[in-house]
């Protein structure tokens, strides 16, 4: 099943501040309209969400980051966006993710959008993909970055807990490290966070994604980083995934969901991998091997074209 919100169309954010330049903000709603018409035009029927009571941001977010980004949200006009200006009251991390009038109802949309597709799953749907924007992976306990406010991935772990106290594993394959959601899992060990993403000594988010971070205390041995180089090509990605997912059934979830970023094809502006419209079909057969239900949460991709075509691909081929 797919679940889309159409409220994600009144998060415009205008700039990102990158080398000191103002250049266009990559996180258009065209990415996510692009996929949703295609989606439609192949007979996937879409469920608008209903919403979710705000309560199940805080299994994941800090109620200070939470009021912050709701007060000055709801607090700037239209017209207008804002960035982090003092460090540490600001829990924005990056210059990339502006503080929009649309963006607090937005990423709480995003966040009932991957609710809904957990309550699928738990009346037992195999397959769910909740078609999220704003994404999420990047947001931490108490920051955002990196276009993400809320983590629509994490919080919909923690709500299929409380209602199965079930083990979650999480494979992400944005192009990105999913710094945020490595963050809330580091010290869990119900929870196991797998990422392939391109080497961050070269590329954002820089701050995380090395093999040594294994997770700490009871939740060391539970996250685990495959960083590869830019420029990687089908074949030597789909090596890696099998050992991500060789690694996700020795954990034997009860859930996995896919954090799946479009942005490594070879055609989209923001990610530096060589992946192809077959790749994300691979893509989607081989996670489909592993015997769990599955739940697909949107993350990045940034070229509406590559989008749709790879986001049904993987969807056609993933079960
Ligand atoms: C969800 C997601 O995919 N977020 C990605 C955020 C990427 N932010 C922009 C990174 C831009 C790095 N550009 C560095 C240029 C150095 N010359
Ligand atoms: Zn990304």
């Amino acid at each position: 099943m797919v679940f889309y919100d159409r409220r994600h169309l009144f998060h415009l954010p205008m700039k990102e501040l990158e080398d000191g330049i103002w250049i266009e903000n990559p996180d258009k709603p065209e990415r996510i309209e692009a996929i949703r018409s295609a989606l439609e035009s192949s007979g996937f029927q879409i469920k608008e969400p209903r919403d979710y009571h705000c309560s199940h941001v805080y299994q994941v977010h800090t109620p200070e980051y939470v009021e912050w980004l709701k007060e000055k949200s709801l607090s700037v006009s239209k017209d207008r966006e804002y960035f982090p200006e003092v460090f540490g009251y600001d829990k924005l991390f990056d210059t990339g993710t502006p503080v929009t009038s649309g963006c607090y109802l937005g990423a709480l949309a995003s966040v009932s959008t991957a609710l809904n597709a957990v309550d699928s799953i738990l009346e037992s749907e195999s397959v769910s993909y909740a078609l999220c924007r704003p994404p999420g992976h990047h947001a931490g306990i108490s920051t955002g970055g990196g276009y993400c406010y809320f983590n629509n991935a994490a919080i919909a772990a923690r709500y299929y807990q409380k209602h199965t106290r079930g083990f979650v594993a999480i494979l992400d394959v944005d192009f990105h490290h999913g710094n945020g959601t490595q963050e809330i899992f580091y010290y869990d060990d119900t929870v196991f966070y797998v990422s392939i993403h391109g080497d961050p000594k070269i590329f954002y988010p820089w701050i995380s994604g090395n093999p040594w971070e294994i997770g700490s205390d009871s939740g060391e041995g539970f996250n685990m980083n495959f960083p590869l180089a830019g420029g990687t090509e089908g074949p030597e990605y789909m090596r890696t995934l099998s050992k991500a997912l060789q690694e996700i059934d020795d954990f034997a979830p009860d859930l996995l969901i896919i954090s799946l970023g479009i942005d490594g094809h070879k055609n989209d502006g923001i990610g530096h991998f060589n992946l192809n419209d077959e790749d994300f079909s691979m893509m989607g057969r081989l996670i489909g091997e592993i015997d769990v239900q599955k739940l697909i949460v949107q993350e990045g991709g940034y070229n509406p074209v590559a989008n749709s075509s790879s986001v049904l691909n993987f969807l056609h081929t993933i079960r």
